[in-house]
């Protein structure tokens, strides 16, 4: 027997032949000679529900990942038999499973390909030290088989050749062979022969993932309790596969406030008020926008959650009215770990209702973090939480904190093996009692969930905003996330690139890295480089440790400040188009970074880029990733697109030099598109947008556009007060036609647009706004930019 596992091998078992099988509306029930039962429910035509027990009897159904929002239903389903094996069909896929061995395979309904077969199939150890068993399965890779997702793994986008472990890690400073670092989202996509598919491993014990590492055409994971629970998604497209992956563990409940898609700066720390002051005043002294301002732990009192310093922090509800009224909103870090203090009223509470966790044989998980030893509240139990969303009735209603970052949740504890909670730790699990082994990867969500509710009811009518550093999947659903303890240094760049495409891949695109690295001190080369990077991915913030100089904007040269202001500036204006692709993630779960293979699947170039990624639809942006650089190649996928800066047309389909000297980087956008542009602001709000600027791309042929609108905050949204401009463009050798569909009942605040005609073939001789021909000649500028003063739904441009 090959192994494949790093346990201690104590003896696989195996499903025997199948003696019985029931169907039960959706669900089918396939149980074996040795009392393995496998249920197999179709979720939909293209996700099937993989689950097995090894002893008859199934655990309760119980999962913190699948949302309840999750889509159900097929249009298709016929169950056949035959000697060998039984047939499943839907409308997407045909399953076989094996009457000798439980072992399955899963075919493209369409054209009887092979998509994925199981290796062994189900197999597992049984574990007598912790009861229940070591789940494990492992499948054939197909030839030409590449592998992406898997959370935040540091690593190049293609996963092949590779191992990994899930286990959610506090890891300062980690690098590329640091695994796991912060996150456990044990979901990947397989493609080969131009097909996805995807995995999704709901199971949050420790759990592996080999990528033919061990053996060379071999995929195989497992995890170290629990049950063998998997969902089988199929495209083909890879795209559909992570939305249909980001469908069934959640998108984000709300959109964000439209401020929290600006410009964040934090440090540890800015204290005390009069720094924070001086960075704030500093940032509008010299226009460089920026939305939000963090208070990392020294603004607490002896770095108790929920109080303040009062020594540097005096007046904090002052401060952070006299912050907002220069357009900043305040976020405040909260982590996990709670005084023993027992003059201190959240550590009192916490003990008089039980609500912190304990050890196996009674004493409560005592643990040193920053406050020194601390008592830790059990966020998998429903009260707790429901407890830690109301403490924050002060800092967000009264004071008026604008949002919360959540630390340390995975849960860290300082100078201990392993660095977080021993395993025999007990949590309450939403009544499915447990010890850490299970609670592990779920403590830092949970308790991220906890603070998303309270930002959420204290925030009402506003919408809240939440950061963590854990995550497990679904954690997408309540709040954003960064990638932890980076370095300031060219490699960690890169991976700041690979783990936001990478995390966005996994269905969680609120995401983004300390810019210019969070310990160690960046030059200004790099940090200019890293804005230029950061300002592309969904959240946007500096971050570093207070032990290595200052990391503002300013804080090089004036050049680098100079040029950076130029990026956030860009940030700020592309403003209502990242707010668009935000809106699609969190509607349609579609992700707002693409990497260039979830771009053109089909195109075997793509597997194996790293770099080069679209933003939203429509931008592909390569950032520089080395000292020195005027420029760079890189590779251009299907279409044609624009040099953002010169409007020099590439064609795609191949490699090329791009300059990019330090003021610059690769920036195109695609043919045919509308791209929204706001004035640049220094910060959201500040200027009631008169005019929306429609960046426009000729193309020959047809190319469709989308700009998302609303309140920016609030949720009238959700009772359909949003606007949705559906551009249609049509460019022809000698004319151009835009036509707009408007739908939703939100009216923006402009009604004047001011289109720049990029790469217009021809001059212009005739302008028809709505049937109505204009004197275009009157708002034409030179530069072919026209500016049309009411609502159109049908431009019509004429070439001479
Ligand atoms: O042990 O709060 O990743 O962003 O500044 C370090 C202090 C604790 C780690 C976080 C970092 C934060 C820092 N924290």
């Amino acid at each position: 027997m090959i192994l494949n596992t790093e346990l201690e091998y104590k003896g696989n078992l195996f499903p025997s032949k199948i003696i019985a099988y029931k169907k039960d509306v959706d669900t089918l029930y396939f149980t074996s000679e040795n009392n393995v039962v496998l249920q197999l429910t179709i979720e939909r035509d293209s996700v099937l529900r993989f689950r097995y027990t090894t002893t008859s009897i199934f655990e309760n159904d119980f999962s913190y990942a699948i949302t309840k929002y999750a889509s159900k239903g097929f249009n298709h389903l016929e169950i056949e038999e035959d000697d060998k094996n039984y047939i499943i069909t839907t409308s997407k896929l045909i399953c076989h499973i094996s009457k000798l061995d439980m072992r399955t395979s899963i075919f493209d309904v369409k054209d009887k390909s092979l998509i994925c077969e199981d290796e062994l199939g189900f197999h597992w150890e049984e574990s007598y030290e912790y009861g229940g068993d070591i789940v494990k399965m492992s499948k054939v890779a197909q030839d030409g088989e590449s592998y992406f997702g898997l959370g935040d793994k540091p690593v190049q986008n293609n996963l092949k050749g590779k191992r990994f472990e899930n286990w959610v890690t506090d890891s300062y400073a980690f690098g590329r062979t640091t695994d796991p670092i912060y996150k456990t989202i044990p979901f990947y996509t397989g493609l080969h022969h131009k097909k996805a598919y995807g995995i999704f491993f709901d199971n949050t014990f420790r759990s592996f993932f080999d990528f033919c590492q061990e053996r060379r055409n071999i995929t195989s994971f497992w995890a170290q309790g629990g049950e063998m629970n998997y969902y089988f998604i199929y495209g083909p497209d890879m795209a559909d596969v992570v939305s249909n992956y980001t469908d069934l563990t959640g998108k984000p409940h709300e959109l964000p406030p439209l401020w929290a898609l600006g410009y964040h700066q934090c440090k540890w720390s800015y204290y005390p008020e009069a720094k924070v002051k001086e960075i704030t005043s500093t940032f509008r002294k010299l226009k460089i926008p920026c939305d939000a301002i963090y208070l990392d732990i020294d603004y607490m009192d002896g770095f108790r959650c929920f109080t303040w310093n009062k020594d540097y922090f005096p007046d904090p509800k002052r401060m952070v009215k006299e912050l907002a009224d220069d357009g900043f909103k305040t976020i405040a870090i909260i982590d996990p770990g709670i005084k023993i203090d027992n003059e201190y009223s959240v550590f009192k509470e916490g003990l008089a209702n039980d609500y912190f966790c304990k050890r196996a044989d009674g004493p409560y998980m005592k643990g040193k973090v920053w406050p020194g030893e601390c008592y830790f509240p059990d966020f998998t139990n429903p009260e707790v939480r429901e407890w830690w969303s109301n403490l924050f009735k002060e800092l967000i209603e009264d004071i008026g904190v604008k949002g919360v970052w959540n630390d340390m949740n995975e849960p860290a504890v300082m100078d201990v093996p392993g660095k977080t909670f021993p395993d025999d730790v007990r949590h309450n699990y939403d009544g499915n009692h447990c010890s850490h082994r299970k609670a592990h990867n779920v403590y830092g969500m949970q308790m991220a969930r906890a603070t998303y509710h309270g930002l959420k009811k204290f925030s009402y009518p506003k919408r809240p905003f939440a950061i963590t550093r854990a995550a497990y999947s679904g954690t997408q659903r309540y709040c954003s996330t960064w990638t932890g303890d980076n370095v300031a240094s060219w490699d960690h760049l890169s991976i700041a690139n690979a783990q936001a495409q990478r995390m966005c891949m996994s269905g969680f695109s609120f995401v983004g890295s300390d810019i210019g690295g969070f310990a160690e001190q960046p030059n200004g080369e790099l940090y200019t480089r890293w804005i230029q990077l950061g300002i592309f991915h969904p959240f946007c913030r500096t971050h570093s440790s207070g032990d290595h100089g200052d990391q503002e904007p300013y804080a090089f040269d004036n050049n680098v400040t100079n040029i950076v202001r130029k990026f956030i500036e860009l940030r700020y204006q592309l403003l209502p188009y990242l707010y668009t692709a935000f809106w699609r993630y969190a509607n349609e779960g579609i992700p707002i970074l693409k990497s260039l293979v979830l771009f053109d699947q089909e195109d075997p170039h793509t597997h194996y880029r790293n770099d080069e990624f679209i933003f939203g639809e429509k931008i592909l942006v390569c950032p520089i990733l080395e000292p020195n650089a005027r420029g760079r190649r890189m590779y251009f996928p299907k279409g044609d697109w624009y040099n953002h800066w010169n409007n020099e047309q590439v064609k795609g389909g191949k490699e090329n030099w791009v300059d990019a000297d330090i003021d610059s980087m690769p920036i195109f956008i695609k043919a045919g598109a509308v791209i929204p542009k706001y004035p640049v602001q220094q910060y959201v709000g500040e200027i009631e947008i008169k005019e929306l600027k429609l960046d426009v791309y000729f193309k020959l042929g047809k190319e469709k556009s989308q700009v998302y609108e609303d309140a920016h905050d609030g949720y009238d949204y959700k009772k359909g007060r949003f606007s949705l401009r559906n551009f249609t463009l049509v460019g022809k050798k000698d004319s151009l036609t835009i036509q707009q569909f408007k739908s939703g009942k939100f009216t923006t605040s402009y009604e004047t647009f001011e289109l720049n005609l990029h790469g217009l073939p021809f001059n212009i001789s005739k302008v028809v706004v709505d049937n109505e021909e204009i004197d275009f000649s009157k708002i034409i500028t030179n530069t072919n930019s026209l500016i049309i003063s009411k609502e159109f739904t049908d431009l019509y441009i004429l070439g001479e």
